[in-house]
């Protein structure tokens, strides 16, 4: 008897762990796409999806200018997260036209745009931003592939300012990540979204005592939220192709945008010098 139970809890013992590995992490559904990342495809110049472009001119985009959508060819992948990218202060959808790409590789449907004017406002980038968002999944040409329950917004400088003041207007969007962000407003208690913060070490036109370092701190203490400082970065880095930028933010998307649990050894506790490499701060609550 006492044998047969010693048995029992040893074959428990052995089954009851193997049970929990295979039980979803979480109650939330996961959209995973594509295959497991490793830390070089996560930081590779495409993903695994073969992506294509269609260009909307002005006259198409209402609420915004004109805009550029990239997007997975693949037509039997499910549907497919939706990220919308603002530039920055007097600069054009061009400046964040490498994001497009190298996002859609991994299974996003991307549109970036130009502004309506090049000098408008952060808060006028946050509505441009939602814009794009609703035009995308409502009549754009690929609207059919993207989840519209899944939506992430970035941006550059004041086109990540933006992207904070979208996450402001809209609490049901899934992640923001923030480039070289800058915006007057320093306070962020409305933000409730997973909010990935890229500063530059360097940035003399958005600082990140002033602006990066500052919005993170400001973000609710209970969201998801992670700091990345570029190591001898400047302002202007987000313009051009970055395997630590676009690393962090294809991790921060799929985890938050897909719910997809195999990009946290990305994140969490996130670079040690060795995953994104030239990090110079890396901050998260890590509560994911
Ligand atoms: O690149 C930017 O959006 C910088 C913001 C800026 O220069 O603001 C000055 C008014
Ligand atoms: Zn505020």
């Amino acid at each position: 008897m006492a044998r047969t139970a010693a048995l029992w809890a040893a074959a428990l013992a052995l089954v009851v762990p193997l049970l929990a590995a295979s039980a979803p992490a979480s109650a939330a559904p996961s959209h995973e796409r594509g295959p497991a990342p490793t830390a070089a495809s996560v930081r590779a110049e495409r993903g695994p999806f073969a992506v294509t472009s269609t260009r909307l001119p002005d006259a198409a985009t209402p609420g915004f200018g004109a805009a550029t959508i990239t997007y997975p060819t693949t037509a039997t992948a499910g549907t497919f997260g939706g990220v919308a990218i603002s530039p920055g202060f007097t600069a054009s959808q061009a400046t964040v036209a490498w994001l497009r790409p190298r996002l859609a590789s991994h299974g996003f449907v991307v549109i970036t745009f130009d502004t309506m004017s090049r000098f408008d406002s952060p808060d006028e980038r946050g509505d441009q931003l939602l814009a794009a968002l609703d035009h995308l999944v409502t009549s754009s040409p690929v609207r059919a592939r993207v989840d519209r329950r899944r939506l992430a917004v970035m941006g550059h400088s004041m086109g990540g300012g933006g992207a904070l003041e979208a996450a402001k207007d809209r609490p049901s969007l899934q992640a923001v990540v923030a480039l070289t962000p800058w915006n007057t407003d320093k306070t962020w208690p409305e933000v409730g979204t997973p909010t990935l913060v890229i500063g530059a070490e360097l940035d003399t036109v958005a600082p990140v005592v002033t602006h990066s370092k500052r919005f993170y701190r400001a973000l609710p203490s209970a969201a998801e939220k992670a700091y990345l400082e570029l190591n001898a970065g400047t302002h202007f880095a987000p313009n051009l192709p970055s395997a630590t930028i676009a690393s962090s933010s294809i991790s921060w998307l799929k985890r938050f945008v897909d719910g997809d649990r195999r990009y946290l050894p990305f994140l969490c506790p996130g670079p040690s010098a060795s995953w994104f490499g030239p990090v110079s701060v890396y901050r998260s609550t890590c509560a994911m």
